[in-house]
């Protein structure tokens, strides 16, 4: 025994810190053992049967890698798979990207979204000029955890209009307006988390033209590609106008969910530069930020993303196999809609039809989250998002109980 560590132990001062808001409800839900418990909590794909998928696709370019005996398991270099690389600039900047073909583009290999955007947090604190960021109210809550514990200045902009749960287009243009020169600012390439809320193509290129104007610095986050509309060029769009003015941005990609390999964790980010010979710089560069991180990133998940990309036949079936799951969300979305209807629900409810992507964010409050997960064992997050993909037409008449009684009962 030491009279410093009464216990003995030299962490005994240790607080324990509280579950992560998203991740945090699958830690309650694993421990709830009612039989009718309902996850809809982090976004992740199930199918109708409640189960997670693996893509067909998936399944096949595994198999393919399994039996080809050349495979090593060699490190990869810093940034990656070069192969992995180039295929998801084209995927998300598109096959005839300018900036691509004038070798403009700096691609490496991340853990998923959320390594890609660290990687990309960690160079500008360490390489860009302005050190403030612009989040959009609400966002996806560890943007503001990744860009602050890399050393940027977290300010916010408007976004959501809880009244019209619509975009605040106007409060957006005029916080963006008031922004420093050269600001950075994340933008959600689609399917914009947890609102479910997009801008319009035409509110793209205005918000285009002032982030232009004022030479403010754009961040896509784009981790959901394919899952708002079921196309993978109509989701990149935001990002592919940015690109074709010619200008700079930053994008973080993952493929947790539009391909179904989130504990892959297979991701990029790509930096889009204005010549050849800045964009090879820029790489070298991000090269240091990733040696003392994590060296050089996993081998398998951009395998099987390689393998998939580069094989128009299999390329094609993952475009088949992501529509059926963007669809099926879609018509979650409109059976819950018709359900709340049929049972008079108070309220409109046309939002969950009108919103895009993994998530509804209903408009319900934190008390009647709780209502919800206490007397119907159905578990979200705190803010009243829900994720569609983890309902079933079995699951969405127990779903609208819930919703029902909560708002009826609570105010
Ligand atoms: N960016 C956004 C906007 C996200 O919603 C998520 C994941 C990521 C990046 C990172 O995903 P990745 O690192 O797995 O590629 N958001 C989830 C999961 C689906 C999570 O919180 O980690 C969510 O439920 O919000």
């Amino acid at each position: 025994m030491n009279s410093q560590h009464p216990d003995g132990s030299v962490f005994s001062n240790i607080v324990r810190a509280p579950e992560d808001p998203i991740l945090g409800v699958t830690v309650a839900y694993n421990k709830d053992t009612s039989p009718i418990k309902l996850n809809l909590g982090v976004g992740a794909y199930r199918t109708e049967e409640g189960k997670p998928l693996v893509l067909n696709v998936v399944r096949r370019a595994e198999q393919l890698l399994v039996n080809d005996p050349s495979r090593v398991k060699e490190y990869l270099p810093i940034v990656g798979l070069a192969e992995f690389n180039k295929l998801s600039a084209k995927l998300i900047f598109g096959a005839d990207s300018p900036a691509i073909q004038e070798n403009r583009v700096a691609t490496v290999q991340g853990l998923s979204g959320t390594g890609s955007l660290r990687i990309g947090a960690e160079f500008l604190a360490r390489h860009y000029y302005q050190h403030t960021i612009y989040i959009p109210v609400p966002t996806w809550g560890n943007h503001p955890k990744i860009f602050t514990i890399a050393g940027l200045s977290v300010k916010t902009y408007r976004y959501y209009d809880p009244e019209t749960r619509g975009l605040d287009f106007k409060g957006l243009l005029e916080d963006l307006g008031a922004a420093p020169t050269g600001a950075i600012v994340l933008l959600h390439a689609c399917a914009h988390n947890p609102t479910g809320v997009d801008p319009t193509l035409e509110q793209w290129e205005q918000i285009r033209q002032l982030m232009r104007s004022k030479g403010l610095l754009p961040f896509f986050d784009s981790a959901y590609q394919g899952f708002a509309s079921g196309s993978l060029d109509a989701d990149a769009q935001s990002v592919r106008m940015f690109v074709a003015d010619g200008g700079e941005c930053l994008a973080a990609q993952s493929y947790a969910k539009n391909m179904g390999l989130y504990g892959e964790r297979v991701g990029a980010l790509s930096i889009v530069c204005k010549a050849a010979d800045v964009a090879s710089r820029v790489e070298s560069q991000l090269k240091l930020v990733i040696r003392p991180m994590y060296s050089n990133p996993p081998i398998h998940g951009a395998s099987i993303v390689a393998t998939i990309l580069k094989d128009s036949d299999m390329y094609n079936e993952w475009t088949l196999e992501l529509k059926a799951m963007a669809d099926r969300i879609i018509s979650m979305r409109q059976l819950l809609f018709d359900t709340l209807r049929d049972r008079g629900t108070p309220g409109d409810w046309s939002h969950i039809i009108k919103q895009i992507g993994m998530f509804t964010f209903t408009g319900l409050n934190t008390e009647q989250v709780a209502f919800m997960t206490k007397e119907y064992h159905i578990y979200m997050t705190s803010d009243g998002r829900i994720s569609m993909a983890g309902l079933s037409s079995r699951t969405v008449p127990h779903l609208a109980d819930a919703i029902h009684a909560a708002v009826t009962r609570i105010p």
